[in-house]
C-alpha cells in the first residue's frame, strides 16, 4: 500500500509509520510540529527528548534500510496538502493531524480557537484533497470514544436504529462530548458523513479510547526512536501519568471520585487496529465506525492496578482524590460495544500486572527527568 500518514510526529503517528514501513508499505510522513510547539509553549515537554521527524527517519532507515518520505507541512494549507496528495497518490490516508488534548482546548479562547480551526480545517482539507486527486483512497480518521460522552444507555458502534411513530431509521449514534477537543471530533464525523453520502468516499472513523504505553518493537530499535511520552496534565493520558507519578513518589492524581469509566488500549493495539482497518477498507459510500479500545476501567481501578504493580517493585504508591478540573460525570453508566475490530482480527494486549511493571521499570530509568511541576492540573473546564 501507499500510505500517507498525517500527524506522523505524534505519539501514535510515529509508531504507526514505522509499523507500516516494517510491513513493506510505501509510506509518506507529514507533520508541522504543532504538538511539539504547543508542548513547549505550555511547559509540557515529554519525558524523553525526541529528535525531529527527518532525523528520526534517517536513523530508522540507517538501521533497517527502510525509508519513508518526510514532508514538513501544515494540513490546514490546502494547496500544500493537495500537491502532496497529487504527487504521492496514497491508497490509504491516515489522519492523526489534530490538536489532541482536551485540557488544551479548554484553556482559553486562543487555545479553543486553535483547536477548532486546526481540527476542522485539516479534516476538511483531507476530504477535499482525496475528492480531487484520489477518490478511491481509503481515509482512516482518528476519532474518539469521547464523542459519545457517557450516556445512560449502551453505546453502539457508531450508529443507532431509532423507532419513531411506527417507523425506523438508522442514524449516527447521538454524540455529547465533554470538551471542545472532543466536540471537534464530533464535528469531523459529521463533515465526513456528509461527504461520504455525497461523494461515495471510503472512510473508517476510529472511536479510540485513551492510549497507554511507552514504545513498540520498531521504536525500540534505538533509544532515539521512542515515541514522545507525555505525563503532564495537558498532553499526558491518565495511565501514562499515573506510571510517572508512581515512580516520582507523588500520590496518583484521581480527579474527583474516580468512578469515571473509559475504554483503554495499549499503544501496540492502536497499531494493530490501524493496520487491520487499512487491510480491509469499507466500500465506496460507506462510513465504517469502529470503537477502538480493548478493556474498560474506572480511574480508581487504574490507580489500584498501578499501586499493586508498584508494590511488586518495592514502591510505596498511594493515590489521592483531588478536585476534578473537568466537568464530567463521576458516577455513570458505561457499556460501550467494540466488536468490529475483533471481527477484523484484533488480538488484544491487555493491561496485566506484568505490562504495568514493565512500563514502570522503563520510566524508572528516566526518573531524574521527571518534573513534578508538570503533574498537577493547570487547566480548569469552568473558571
Ligand atoms: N483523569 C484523572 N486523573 C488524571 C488524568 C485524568 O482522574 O491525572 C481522568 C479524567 O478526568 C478522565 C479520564 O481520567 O475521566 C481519562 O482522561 P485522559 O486525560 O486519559 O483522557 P482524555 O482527556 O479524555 O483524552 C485522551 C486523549 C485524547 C483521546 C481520548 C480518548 O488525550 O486524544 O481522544 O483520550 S477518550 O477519552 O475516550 O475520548
Amino acid at each position: 500500500m501507499r500510505v500517507l500518514i498525517l500527524g506522523a510526529d505524534g505519539y501514535l503517528g510515529w509508531p504507526t509509520a514505522l509499523d507500516m514501513l516494517k510491513k513493506g508499505n510505501e509510506v509518506c510522513l507529514v507533520d508541522n510540529y504543532l504538538r511539539r510547539n504547543m508542548a513547549k509553549d505550555t511547559q509540557s515537554e515529554p519525558l524523553f527528548d525526541t529528535p525531529d521527524l527527518k532525523e528520526r527517519m534517517a536513523l530508522f532507515s540507517k538501521i533497517t534500510k527502510r525509508k519513508g518520505r518526510v514532508e514538513i507541512l501544515d494540513c490546514c494549507d490546502f494547496d500544500q496538502l493537495l500537491n502532496l496528495v497529487k504527487d504521492f497518490r496514497p491508497d490509504t490516508l491516515i489522519h492523526f493531524a489534530e490538536q489532541p488534548s482536551a485540557p488544551y482546548s479548554m484553556k482559553g479562547y486562543k487555545e479553543a480557537r486553535l483547536t477548532l480551526d486546526n481540527n476542522l480545517i485539516s479534516t476538511f482539507n483531507v476530504i477535499w484533497s482525496v475528492i480531487e486527486c484520489v477518490p478511491n483512497c481509503h481515509i482512516i480518521k482518528l476519532g474518539t470514544m469521547g464523542e459519545y460522552g457517557t450516556p445512560n444507555i449502551d453505546i453502539e458502534e457508531g450508529w443507532l436504529k431509532v423507532q419513531h411513530n411506527g417507523r425506523s431509521n438508522t442514524f449516527l449514534y447521538p454524540r455529547q462530548a465533554g470538551s471542545l477537543y472532543h466536540t471537534t471530533k464530533v464535528l469531523d464525523t459529521d463533515l465526513i458523513w456528509f461527504y461520504v453520502r455525497s461523494h461515495g468516499m471510503k472512510v473508517t472513523d476510529l472511536m479510540q479510547g485513551p492510549v497507554y504505553g511507552i514504545s513498540t518493537p520498531e521504536c525500540d530499535l534505538h533509544h532515539d526512536l521512542v515515541p514522545n511520552f507525555h505525563y503532564d496534565d495537558i498532553f499526558g493520558t491518565v495511565i501514562n501519568r499515573f506510571l510517572v507519578q508512581a515512580i516520582a513518589g507523588i500520590p496518583l492524581t484521581i480527579y474527583g471520585r474516580g468512578n469515571q469509566v473509559r475504554g483503554y488500549l495499549n499503544l501496540i493495539d492502536t497499531l494493530q487496529c490501524i493496520h487491520l482497518a487499512a487491510l480491509k477498507p469499507p466500500k465506496p459510500g460507506q462510513l465504517r465506525i469502529l470503537n477502538q479500545f480493548t478493556e474498560t476501567f474506572s480511574v480508581n481501578e487504574i490507580a489500584e492496578k498501578v499501586i499493586e504493580a508498584g508494590s511488586e517493585m518495592g514502591l510505596r504508591v498511594t493515590a489521592e482524590s483531588i478536585q476534578n478540573p473537568r466537568q464530567e460525570s463521576e458516577n455513570h453508566y458505561y457499556n460501550p460495544k467494540s466488536t468490529g475490530l475483533r471481527e477484523l482480527g484484533l488480538i488484544p494486549n491487555l493491561m496485566s500486572k506484568e505490562v504495568i511493571v514493565e512500563m514502570l521499570k522503563r520510566i524508572k530509568n528516566h526518573s531524574d527527568k521527571i518534573q513534578p511541576d508538570k503533574i498537577f492540573p493547570r487547566v480548569k473546564w469552568k473558571r
